[in-house]
Parts: structure tokens; sequence; C-alpha cells
């Protein structure tokens, strides 16, 4: 595929006054920011406001050690890698500048934490009020303080993501307030970007296989979107097969109906009725893939897998794509020596608690180096 960022960002060659860039091609397209580099492909228009806070741009990782102990070839869509340490981001990015064009001041969501994360940050990039509805007691530590430092005004509510969801809905009826969930489709034209970014870092080809945690399904619906516009446009020639998976105890598309009370420590995907569950149906059938659910045992499992085998360290829902991998793997589904991408979606920082439980404790020690070397000896 063509990189938009040559049309977007004159390199130094056409235009002296530009900015040096090392390479006139480069993926990351440092600082200008997802709307500015895929203009051409998402919908927004000349005057929609370039705002961004560094999202997109990603690195995609080939996990060595974790490739060989699977059998397939994993890369690992390193969305935790956004400023707000989530895929939020993108589709954020551009639901806010949509926002502002509109002459929307204040915006507001329910969330399970990263979507009230990323709505509180762009909003107080763009200099609008922000309010964010999330279930008390059901949100990751870092999460909330994320959305309370950039100044959003948080409502816990008594009840579950989808009662908020429903109530924000009715809200957003109200003069200059944007609705920012993912029901917003410029939630998903931002979000596509990430199935744009996985095609150009394997060379212009999709994976076989791409695994995905599936909340409110507007992620699994945005990364089909990606690939098959680009599979229409002839840029694509074949696309990739979808395992969406969610949690054992939040699995209502898995289980065929709505979940009245969800349950998993995964809370980013504690979802019993996810708004976008239609497309994920339909994207999943139509990539010949699978929707599987995994128990919260089975995702803690890859959670401390991706943290010691890869070096990566993502919030556990993320780590339910890698779950749902190793199940498939197991049962043949996916062949072994396949090409798989697993997109880790949130960052492990944001959610201590559930950290501390797979960890060993710490040391206690003196400080002389031989009271060091005695600990370090005792424990090789
Ligand atoms: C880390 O923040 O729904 O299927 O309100 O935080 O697109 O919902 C978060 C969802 C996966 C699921 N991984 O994505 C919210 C919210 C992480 C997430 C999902 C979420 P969707």
């Amino acid at each position: 595929m063509t990189t938009p960022a040559s049309t977007s960002a004159p390199t130094a060659s056409d235009d002296p006054a530009a900015p040096l860039r090392i390479r006139s091609d480069d993926r990351t397209a440092r600082g200008e920011g997802l709307i500015a580099r895929w203009a051409d492909r998402i919908d927004v228009d000349d005057a929609t406001p370039r705002l961004t806070i560094g999202e997109g741009g990603t690195p995609l990782v080939h996990a060595r050690r974790l490739s060989e102990r699977l059998g397939v070839e994993l890369h690992l869509k390193l969305e935790l890698a956004n400023p707000t340490g989530s895929f939020k981001d993108r589709g954020m990015c551009v639901a806010v500048a949509r926002a502002v064009q509109a002459g929307a001041t204040t915006l507001i969501c329910a969330s399970t934490g990263n979507t009230s994360a990323s709505a509180a940050a762009f909003a107080a990039a763009a200099g609008l009020q922000c309010v964010v509805i999330v279930p008390t007691g059901k949100i990751a530590a870092g999460k909330l303080l994320q959305a309370q430092v950039a100044g959003a005004l948080v409502i816990q509510i008594d009840g579950s993501f989808d009662d908020g969801l429903a109530a924000v809905r009715e809200l957003s009826t109200r003069p200059g307030i944007a609705l920012v969930n993912s029901v917003n489709e410029y939630r998903i034209e931002g979000q596509k970007t990430g199935a744009f970014e996985v095609v150009e870092d394997l060379g212009g080809t999709a994976p076989d296989w791409l695994c995905i945690p599936v909340g409110n399904a507007g992620n699994i619906t945005a990364y089909w979107r990606g690939f098959t516009e680009l599979h229409a446009s002839g840029e694509l020639t074949s696309l990739p097969r979808l395992l969406g998976v969610q949690a054992a105890g939040a699995a209502p598309l898995v289980d065929g109906h709505d979940i009245e009370r969800p349950e998993t420590l995964a809370t980013a995907i504690r979802i019993g009725r996810p708004a976008r569950g239609d497309q994920a149906l339909a994207a999943v059938a139509d990539s010949r893939g699978q929707l599987r659910k995994r128990t919260d045992e089975q995702l803690v499992e890859a959670y401390a897998l991706l943290a010691k085998d890869a070096g990566i360290f993502c919030e556990p829902a993320s780590a339910i794509s890698v779950a749902g991998l190793i199940d498939a793997i197991h049962d043949g589904t996916i062949a072994r020596g396949s090409r798989v991408v697993c997109v880790l979606t949130g960052h492990g920082l944001k959610d201590p608690d559930t950290a501390a439980t797979i960890v060993q404790p710490t040391i206690a020690c003196g400080p002389s180096a031989a009271a060091i070397a005695a600990v370090i000896d005792a424990n090789a």
C-alpha cells in the first residue's frame, strides 16, 4: 500500500522548508498524529482539526520466544504503546476532532476505564469538558486516575457498563454534548488504522489470523473494516481470519444471549450487551473466523506468559487474545506455522492490583554487597 504520510508530510527533498525526515516513508510519522497521516482514508475533511496527543504508529513486535513455544509466527500489536496506554486513542482522536468541528463543548462516555482515560486526555488537549460514567469498584486503579488527572468529571454509578451506556445515549441528546463511545462512527474510523499499520508492517500482507479481545465489539469491527477496505481497493490480496475472544463470565456473543451480570477480573471487557455485537458476529463469519471464551484463570496464565516470555506487560483483558490463540492452536483451529497477530489493547500498569497477584514477593536485605550476594546465591 502507499503511505499517505508522503502526501500529507512533504519530504525534505520536495520542500526545503520541511522538517528533516530520515525516512520519507517513516511509518510512525512521529508527532503528526493519526488524522494527518490517514486523512485520505478515514472520514475526516479539510476542516477537521488535526488534533493529536501522539496516537497511532504503534510497534508490531515479532515475539520470538513465544512463537517458538507456541509453534506459530506470533506478532504482537502493541496498542498499549498509545499515549494513554490503550488502543482507544486511535478512535478517540477522530471522534473528538469531529466533535470539536461540530461545535461540541462537552464529551460524554460510559466506560470500563480505557475509554474514559482516552476521552479525558483528548478533551484536555482540545479544551473541552469531559464527563465519564464508570461502574463503581469495577475499574482498574490507573484508569480511574488517568481520567481524574486530566480533569474529567468522573461519575461512579451503582450499575454496570451496559447501564452506563444506556444512560449516556440518552444524555447525548443534550445540546453541546458529544457521545464518544464506540457507537460513534468516528471511533471506528480511527481504530481501523490499526489494521492498516499491521498490513504495512507485514510488508503489504495480512496475517493468517488476527486475535483480539472483544468487549463492546468496537475494535474487532474496526479492524475488519480496515482489512476489508484494503482488500476492496486491491491493496491486499488475502484477508485474515478473526479470532474474537471474550471472558467466560462476560461472553454474550459466544453464549448467544445478553449477560445481565457480567463478571471477570478483566474489568475492561466486563460487558454483557455489546453495542456492536451484530457487526462483530458478521465480521467473524465473513472472515471464516471464530469467537471463543476463556476463563479468568486461563487469561491470567497468558498474562503472566506475555510478561515472562515476551517481556510485554499488558493488561488482563489484552492477554485474553493470547489465551484464545493458545486454545485454538491446541484444538487445531490455528495450524502450526501460521502467521498470527495478537492485538494487545492496553498497558499492564493500568491495573497494578491484578499484577500484584502474579508476582513473587520482594526480598528484604541489608545494603552490603556481601548480604546482597548471599540473597542472589540463595535464589540462583
Ligand atoms: C484493554 O474502556 O469498553 O470490543 O469502556 O479496555 O472495542 O469494546 C474497553 C474495552 C479490549 C474491548 N481491551 O474492546 C471501555 C471499554 C481493552 C479494553 C477492550 C477494551 P471493544
